[in-house]
């Protein structure tokens, strides 16, 4: 009679466990399939391939406490359409220094400098992507690193001795169609569409219509990433935009400086149009406009101010140890981590800037 006892009681157990085993699994295969494809993946923090590193910094400015962004008032907004500001760096072309954007260094740069961006750029010409295809490879390793961090990135194709955007208008959508597709899920990228366009070109005639055929294309697959465009005269005529705006409520504007050029004139012209349109500062640097002949710190240390006093969000130029002040590295040291005593001139001013 006990043995009987014993053997009903043991069954019993054993198919509780059982049937708790397989109402677990079921709940987990449940939270995959809900959070595949869905943006929630980055903020719960539950996608295998993305998200390993988010457990080791909590940060409110990280993207899976802000998620997407928006535009409110002509400025960057979280999802609580709190106001946000992105800083961070920018490489210099991916063709020639790209490897040193590698994980543990924009780790490196997010945990000891705080930073919340990294720039990805993509030179179209000067051996960039319209010989070389295969840097679609490196952008698509370095975003995807950026995206396990919990970092935004900006994907920049990067124009610049082709300063009329049409010229590799074909190429651009092309690439955008398949680049937005890929991350269409992520609320972490941006999209700059054109660097700095240049030369004998309009906003109206060349930049404008470029811009809306690419935001097209990217909107077909993404209607919530942000997307910067560039504006005539490398980047710096934002008020011939004004009043002829895209349509379109999630496109910024870049503005672009080295305050070794550019200097109280161009801040002004900023200051005109702060309150009509949104303005990005996705490239600058502490340099002349050559990237390289002397540190203008004075300088740039207004236009620090006047971009945190604006909310204004920004990228340097550049992380590279290129023998030029620009650089944020010292020339050729050829680090994984972003330590004190390989930064260059640039570098020690753009860490107290990106902690302040
Ligand atoms: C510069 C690099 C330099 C390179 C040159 C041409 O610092 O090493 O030889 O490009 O490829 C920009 C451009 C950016 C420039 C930078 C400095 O977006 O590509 O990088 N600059 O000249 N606009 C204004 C300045």
């Amino acid at each position: 009679m006990k043995k009987k006892r014993i053997v009903v009681l043991l069954t019993l157990l054993i198919i509780s466990i059982f049937t708790i085993f397989i109402f677990n699994n079921n709940l987990k295969t449940h939270e995959n399939i809900n959070n595949k494809n869905s943006q929630d993946a980055i903020k719960n923090n539950k996608d295998e391939n993305f998200n390993e590193e988010i457990k080791e910094v909590e940060k409110t400015n990280l993207v899976s406490y802000n998620g997407w962004l928006n535009i409110e008032n002509n400025t960057l907004v979280n999802e609580n359409h709190e106001k946000i500001m992105l800083k961070g760096m920018s490489t210099h072309g991916i063709q020639w220094y790209g490897n040193l954007a590698n994980y543990s260094m924009i780790k490196s740069l997010r945990d000891e400098w705080n930073s919340n961006l990294f720039r990805v750029a993509m030179y179209t010409e000067q051996n960039g992507y319209i010989e070389n295809k295969e840097l679609k490879q490196k952008l698509i390793e370095i975003v995807d690193n950026v995206i396990k961090l919990d970092m935004y990135v900006i994907i920049d194709w990067h124009i610049l001795s082709d300063g009329d955007p049409l010229i590799h208008k074909e190429e651009a959508k092309e690439f955008f169609d398949e680049i937005s597709n890929r991350y269409k899920d992520y609320p972490n990228v941006i999209y700059e569409i054109c660097n700095e366009p240049n030369g004998n070109i309009t906003w109206d005639d060349n930049i404008k219509p470029y811009a809306i055929e690419v935001i097209d294309v990217i909107r077909k697959n993404s209607k919530n990433s942000i997307i910067i465009v560039g504006t005539g005269t490398w980047s710096q005529d934002i008020d011939k935009v004004s009043n002829n705006k895209i349509d379109d409520d999630l496109v910024m504007y870049a503005l672009h400086f080295y305050s070794g050029t550019h200097t109280e004139w161009l801040r002004e012209r900023a200051l005109n149009v702060l309150n009509e349109i949104p303005i990005f500062v996705s490239e600058w640097g502490v340099s002349d406009l050559s990237g390289n002949n002397g540190v203008y710190l004075d300088e740039a240390e207004k236009w620090v101010n006047f971009m945190n006093e604006n909310n204004i969000s920004w990228a340097n130029w550049s992380l590279s140890n290129k023998d030029e002040s620009s650089a944020l590295l010292l020339p050729n040291s050829d680090i994984t981590e972003i330590k004190d005593e390989y930064l260059s001139q640039s570098g020690h001013f753009i860490k107290k800037a990106m902690l302040e």
